[in-house]
């Protein structure tokens, strides 16, 4: 075995050592954020919007996987050459060992709620220990710190990369680097035997420390049954110095049970209402905050007469409504899967900004744009006065009568009927801060469209190109949205867009939710192309071009009918 080839192991082996550590301390305490994850968002933070785009947002899909892969790759790169330069350069490698610390310092403290003393201790602790068994692997190999022992077999590729340049100066490193171990040499087999060894070491603390910190909290969240405080005249919304004729009557408003008639049972049709388990996900983070309600608070900030700070319980105790509300992200494929429909619990927005003293006759230039902002700095941002037009724009806190999920923005996130989710359905919401249109957020920043109307889409669902169809009748059915606009009529071909058949409508559930619809097709057997548009409240029906949501001219959602080719036998 070479001399690089064993100093590249000894180096490897220290850095899983030393994300062991990391990892396992985070797994026992959250206030030291995983150094691993830290650095997986860091690069994620930093890559060029254009690359981003696709990448982040759909993380929660395939990409984790390939930003893990690579991240783990590029660490065992560079914690390979880093041994290579200490056979040259103890020096240097120690400044490198240093500079990952700072790296990774830098990487930790972008997370939510560190606690800045143990997270230092724990990175340079776990460097250092890291650093320690890769330098005590080196030694052990005859490498440096000693000569190398005569009785090594490898020895002579020792001095083969000795010709080198570096050599005498390598020579010399190890010469002032002798140390106690000399003594302690072992051949390629003890060394290997000691690398194993450490390796698994290091690797049952990164398994314990993922174990520890993975998935626990989250499940318990989802099941906690929303508790809303009995409403009591005058409890809430104290503060009347936003001047509006509000009385201070606190209700409670809850929905009946979606009817009937709003679904269709048809083999394949989606839920009305989503279960929160299939809700579709989509985070720049790579991890949910965990947010203590007890220590968390919503700030509304910026431009307004009276900035307020409401408690988790504040929050809860003014009027809080239901409100069923599709959302949808802006990455949406034509046909894909990032919608879903959800019945929300929350305080209307309005209300909240009412308190705040912002209203309809206030707005202008400098309170233009309304920002939320999440525990971990995401933020996203749309017109104020869409929160101030009637639609049921919530501070939601609860998600199918449960709740928030912790992927879906537990404690409280913002919920806004007809907008993208990237420009307005802000999770681990704590601030609210009212500023002019300059502000760019966190998905504008990295060039998308600032303005983000969900486009009429529809989607067949009933029906997949894979299925085996025999004649008769055939359900064309699935799904139709606008939301805030509704739906009022859904048209299905089965010629590819030559002819056009109305599709029978289940009752809107509400102008903000997807509607169900269906065709009942008379099928031949034959090879057809189906295809569904839309027409929203308005009569306007969707735009046949098709684009991708991240399509040329910026990124403001895909476009044209969904299309599936079936063969009927
Ligand atoms: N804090 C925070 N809020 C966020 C996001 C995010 O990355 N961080 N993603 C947004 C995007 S792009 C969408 S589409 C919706 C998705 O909400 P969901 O994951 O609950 O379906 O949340 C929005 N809110
Ligand atoms: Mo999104």
């Amino acid at each position: 075995m070479k001399t690089r080839t064993k100093a590249a192991i000894a180096g490897i082996v220290g850095a899983i050592m030393a994300f062991g550590l990391a990892e396992l301390v985070h797994g026992f305490y959250e206030g030291v954020p995983s150094v691993f994850t830290s650095l997986a968002q860091g690069v994620i933070e930093l890559t060029p919007g254009e690359f981003a785009t696709r990448a982040i947002e759909t993380l929660g899909q395939a990409d984790i996987p390939i930003l893990i892969a690579s991240m783990v790759i590029g660490g065992l790169v560079v914690t390979a050459l880093l041994a290579i330069v200490r056979l040259r350069s103890a020096i240097a490698a120690i400044a490198a060992v240093v500079l990952l610390g700072a790296v990774a310092l830098a990487a930790v403290f972008t997370q939510p709620s560190v606690d800045p003393v143990p997270t230092v201790a724990t990175i340079i602790g776990s460097l250092a220990v890291g650093a320690m068994v890769a330098e005590a692997l080196i030694r052990y190999a005859g490498l440096a710190g000693a000569p190398a022992s005569p009785n090594t077999a490898e020895t002579p590729s020792l001095e083969t990369s000795g010709s080198e340049a570096a050599s005498g100066q390598m020579a010399g490193v190890r010469r002032r680097d002798s140390g106690p171990d000399e003594s302690i040499q072992v051949d390629r087999k003890g060394f290997l035997t000691l690398s194993g060894a450490a390796a698994a070491v290091g690797l049952v603390f990164i398994g314990a420390g993922r174990f520890l910190s993975g998935g626990v909290g989250a499940q318990e969240v989802a099941e906690q049954p929303l508790q809303i405080p009995e409403a009591t005249n005058g409890s809430g919304g104290e503060d009347t110095s936003g001047g509006e004729a509000t009385t201070n009557e606190v209700t409670n408003e809850t929905l009946p049970e979606p009817p009937e008639s709003a679904s269709l049972e048809i083999e394949g049709m989606p839920e009305l209402i989503t279960p929160a388990a299939n809700f579709y996900l989509i985070d720049a983070a790579l991890t949910s905050p965990r947010v203590d309600v007890d220590n968390w608070s919503l700030s509304v900030t910026g431009e307004v007469d009276n900035p307020i700070e409401l408690s988790y319980s504040d929050l809860l105790g003014m009027s809080t409504r239901e409100s069923d509300v599709t959302l949808s992200c802006v990455s949406n494929e034509v046909g894909g899967s990032l919608v879903s429909n959800g019945r929300w619990t929350g305080v209307m927005l309005s209300d909240v900004l009412n308190e705040a003293g912002v209203s309809r006759d206030k707005l202008g230039a400098a309170n233009r744009q309304l920002v939320g902002r999440s525990v971990d700095g995401w933020t996203a941002g749309f017109e104020t006065q869409i929160a101030l037009d009637g639609r049921e724009a919530l501070v939601a806190f609860g998600l199918n009568g449960n709740e928030l999920p912790v992927k879906h923005g537990y404690p409280v996130r913002l919920v806004i009927p007809g907008l993208y989710g990237y420009v307005s359905a802000t999770k681990w919401l704590e601030e609210i801060e009212l500023t002019n249109w300059d502000f760019d957020a966190y998905w504008i920043q990295r060039t998308w469209t600032k303005e983000g109307p969900i486009k009429t889409q529809s989607r067949i669902d009933t029906v997949s190109s894979d299925d085996s169809l025999s004649a008769g009748t055939i359900p064309v059915g699935g799904v139709a949205w606008a939301p805030h606009r509704g739906i009022s009529m859904v048209e299905v071909s089965t010629d590819g867009g030559e002819s056009w058949n109305e599709a029978r409508l289940a009752t809107q559930l509400d102008e903000d939710t997807w509607r169900q619809y269906a065709y009942d097709w008379q099928a031949e057997p034959g090879e057809y192309t189906l295809q569904v548009r839309a027409t929203d409240g308005e009569g306007e029906t969707q735009t046949a071009d098709e684009r991708a949501p991240h399509g040329g001219g910026g990124t403001d959602g895909a476009t044209g009918y969904h299309t599936i080719d079936v063969s009927v036998a």
